[in-house]
């Protein structure tokens, strides 16, 4: 595959964090290196497993292949294998693929000399994960709390958890995150939307290229919407602090729902409601 005159120019030896020069290489477009490698083996052994348990069970549909976390009753000790322990090896496995993907990132952030906000970004949503699987579990005191390895059931997870808080609008940190995401959806809309607008122009009338506007122009079409314009970096830092906010006050609303509140999260808000002023 041919490269390009950029990619020769970065495709060289260091900026590695393990191994030195051992896994310093690419396969085709692919950056290998030391943590290429273990992301091969914890995702290849994870995702073995989880045919493993499939062929142990009672269907092969994809939607409601399953694997299940443990019983409550195990504690935070090992399970037998087919009665949770594939789902704890899984989620070492799962772990051990995210954060080695994320690592990878790192290198390849090293090699062209860039920061690490992609990372770090990813750490988030890694967090997000441990949350549910590692922090929120040993809380409580159970692997079992983890959610289970399947399509449809990880669906079941989410609504018997939610209820189990009888009404999970009412957590306030889920309405936190769950306006981060929204917010964070109109965000990219009206940016994609004004980069596409100004470096994408419709024709002419006779069909000959439309005139590529500069960063003034979509500046100015914000000053004149709504009065002011956060500006053309300013909106990727505004862009990555939602998004990012969306995943940690995701990770929050999990983590405080057992561990900080038993009762139902309606009954949090009798604080607010007994107020003396009302
Ligand atoms: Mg979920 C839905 C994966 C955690 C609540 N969830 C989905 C599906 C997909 C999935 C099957 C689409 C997601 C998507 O487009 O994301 N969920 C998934 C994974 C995790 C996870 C891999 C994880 O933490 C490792 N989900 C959780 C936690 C809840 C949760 C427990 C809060 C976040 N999830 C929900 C709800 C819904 C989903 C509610 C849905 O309605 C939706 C669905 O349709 O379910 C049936 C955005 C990411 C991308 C577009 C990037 C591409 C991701 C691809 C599609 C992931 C494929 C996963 C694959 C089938 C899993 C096996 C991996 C192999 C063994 C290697
Ligand atoms: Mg809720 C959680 C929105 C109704 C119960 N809910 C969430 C949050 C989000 C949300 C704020 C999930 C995002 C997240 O954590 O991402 N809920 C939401 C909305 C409504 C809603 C918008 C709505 O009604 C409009 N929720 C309800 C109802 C309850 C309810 C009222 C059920 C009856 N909700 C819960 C419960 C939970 C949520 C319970 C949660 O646990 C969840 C939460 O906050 O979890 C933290 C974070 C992202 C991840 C966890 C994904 C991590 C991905 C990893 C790192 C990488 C995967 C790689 C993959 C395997 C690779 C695949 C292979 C490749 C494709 C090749
Ligand atoms: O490379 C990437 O993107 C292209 C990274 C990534 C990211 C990044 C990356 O850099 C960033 C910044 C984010 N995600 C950010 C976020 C948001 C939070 C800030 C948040 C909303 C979010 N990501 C969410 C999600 C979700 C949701 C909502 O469910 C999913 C499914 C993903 N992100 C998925 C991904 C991947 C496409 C990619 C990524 N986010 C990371 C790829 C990776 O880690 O590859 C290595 C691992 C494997 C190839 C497979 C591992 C297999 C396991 C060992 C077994 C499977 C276990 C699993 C627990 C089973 C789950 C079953 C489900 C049916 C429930």
């Amino acid at each position: 595959m041919a490269l390009l005159s950029f990619e020769r120019k970065y495709r060289v030896r260091g900026g590695t964090l393990v191994g030195g020069d051992l896994f310093d290489f690419w396969i085709g477009p692919f950056y290998v290196g030391f943590f290429g490698v273990t992301t091969a083996f914890f995702a290849g052994l994870g995702t073995a497993l989880i045919f493993y348990g499939a062929s142990l069970g009672p269907t092969w549909n994809p939607w409601l292949i399953s694997i299940a976390p443990p019983d409550i009753r195990y504690g935070l000790g090992f399970a037998p294998l087919k009665a949770g322990g594939l789902w704890q090896i899984i989620t070492i496995c799962a772990v051990g693929a995210f954060c080695s993907w994320a690592l990878r990132e790192v290198e390849i952030c090293r090699k062209l000399g860039m920061g690490y906000h992609v990372p770090i970004a990813f750490g988030v949503a890694i967090f997000a994960y441990v949350s549910l699987v590692v922090i929120r579990p040993i809380l409580l005191g159970a692997w079992g709390f983890g959610f289970p390895y399947g399509i449809f059931s990880h669906l079941d997870w989410v609504s018997n958890t939610g209820y189990q808080y009888l009404h999970f609008h009412y957590n306030p940190a889920h309405m936190i995150a769950v306006s981060f995401f929204f917010t964070t959806t109109l965000a990219l809309a009206l940016h994609g939307g004004l980069v596409l607008s100004a470096v994408n122009p419709r024709e002419g009338p006779n069909g000959e290229l439309g005139e590529v506007k500069s960063p003034e122009y979509e500046d100015a079409f914000f000053r004149d919407t709504i009065g002011y314009s956060v500006g053309t970096l300013g909106i990727h830092r505004v862009g990555l602090f939602l998004a990012l906010s969306a995943g940690f006050w995701s990770a929050i609303c999990i983590i405080i729902s057992g561990p900080l509140w038993t009762r139902g999260w309606p009954e949090w808000w009798s604080w607010w409601l007994n107020l003396p002023i009302w």
